[in-house]
């Protein structure tokens, strides 16, 4: 097993999940905002570190998204964030693309962008202790899109990010996300995002990139929020499965979803509906933001001193996912 396989497999085994909280400064505003905490770097280090010290980080979480200024953070105890994720039984990662741009030739589209002088960002990173790396690209359906250019253009970017960070000996996660905004139906998520991630495997392999040493990190194939045509959980799991039997190389060791705008219990249920009709090799497991954040994000801006009372609103969401990765979870465990 080559070095990268067995950190790929270290971060989601037994259940184990990902914690994405690499939200950028105006995203994590946003999120504060909308529970009426001043956004400062104090208060997000403040949150994130409650959640970082939590017990279920040994348990469940086996690795941690993180932004620039977080990994570059010291915590309360006066030591750098990557250690404190190392010390409680986590891996640490980083975000590295840029945001996601207006891409040129498709007003309504975008790329993601942050390739240049990403080599060496990768080594200061490295150097600061991340062991593995994010980077998203994001497409939306509608009757003409994606167009053949964003799914084109976002799929090389993806594989030329992914060659550099294998170069640079740690893992990249490849987030094809096919935004849940819109009108489409269920069929329509599926075949998009069947198409969007055969191209991201043709332009990896293209790149030389070694698939077992990354992880995937794709949308569950769901019909568009304005849908009038909803499909059940059962349906849901069904599809997402059959989409990563027919586009997902078999020497990907894991893949890890994200949750995308889905409530949290109804992200932790298709997990584990997913992972009741598994009959793949691949670990299918999360790397939420929101659907493991939300209920701590407000139960701690009620008071943001209530460590415990938040760590323990975070640790029963990782539990309940960490059991849906197993397709060990029900709905007579949620309180
Ligand atoms: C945590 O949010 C990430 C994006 O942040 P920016 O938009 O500020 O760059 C995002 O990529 C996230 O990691 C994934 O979308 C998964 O998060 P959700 O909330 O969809 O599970």
């Amino acid at each position: 097993m080559s070095e990268l396989n067995t950190i790929a497999v270290k971060i989601l085994e037994k259940g184990k999940g990902i914690l994405a909280a690499d939200e950028s400064t105006g995203t994590m505003t946003k999120r504060l905002d909308g529970v009426n905490v001043p956004s400062t770097p104090e208060n997000r280090l403040l949150f994130r570190e409650t959640l970082f010290s939590a017990s279920c980080m040994s348990e469940c979480i086996g690795g941690v998204i993180l932004y620039d200024e977080t990994i570059k953070q010291e915590s309360s105890k006066r030591n750098k964030i990557p250690e404190l994720i190392l010390e409680m039984g986590s891996i640490p990662g980083i975000k590295v693309d840029t945001g996601a741009k207006i891409l040129a030739g498709s007003t309504n589209e975008k790329i993601t962008e942050g390739l240049d002088g990403l080599r060496e960002r990768l080594k200061e990173y490295y150097k600061l202790g991340a062991k593995f790396t994010k980077w998203r690209g994001v497409y939306n359906i509608s009757e003409n899109y994606p167009s053949k250019l964003s799914i084109q253009s976002n799929a090389h970017a993806l594989a030329r990010y992914s060659a550099l960070v294998q170069e640079n000996d740690m893992v990249p996660i490849v987030e094809p996300e096919v935004l849940m905004e819109g009108e489409h139906s269920a069929n329509d998520c599926f075949e998009k995002t069947s198409e969007v991630i055969k191209k991201c495997f043709e332009e990896l392999i293209l790149h030389k990139v070694d698939l077992k040493g990354i992880i995937l990190k794709p949308n569950m194939i769901l019909a568009g929020n304005k849908s009038k045509v909803k499909i059940s959980n059962k349906e849901v799991a069904k599809l997402t499965l059959k989409c990563l039997k027919n586009s997902v190389p078999t020497e990907v060791p894991g893949i890890a979803f994200l949750s995308g705008g889905q409530s949290e219990i109804e992200s932790t249920e298709n997990l584990d509906l997913i992972n009741k009709i598994n009959d793949t090799d691949f670990i299918i497991s999360y790397s939420y933001g929101r659907a493991l954040q939300q209920s701590a994000l407000k139960f701690w801006s009620r008071d943001i001193d209530n460590i415990e009372g938040t760590q323990e609103v975070f640790n029963h969401r990782a539990k309940m996912n960490t059991l849906a990765a197993q397709g060990n979870w029900s709905k007579d465990l949620e309180i």
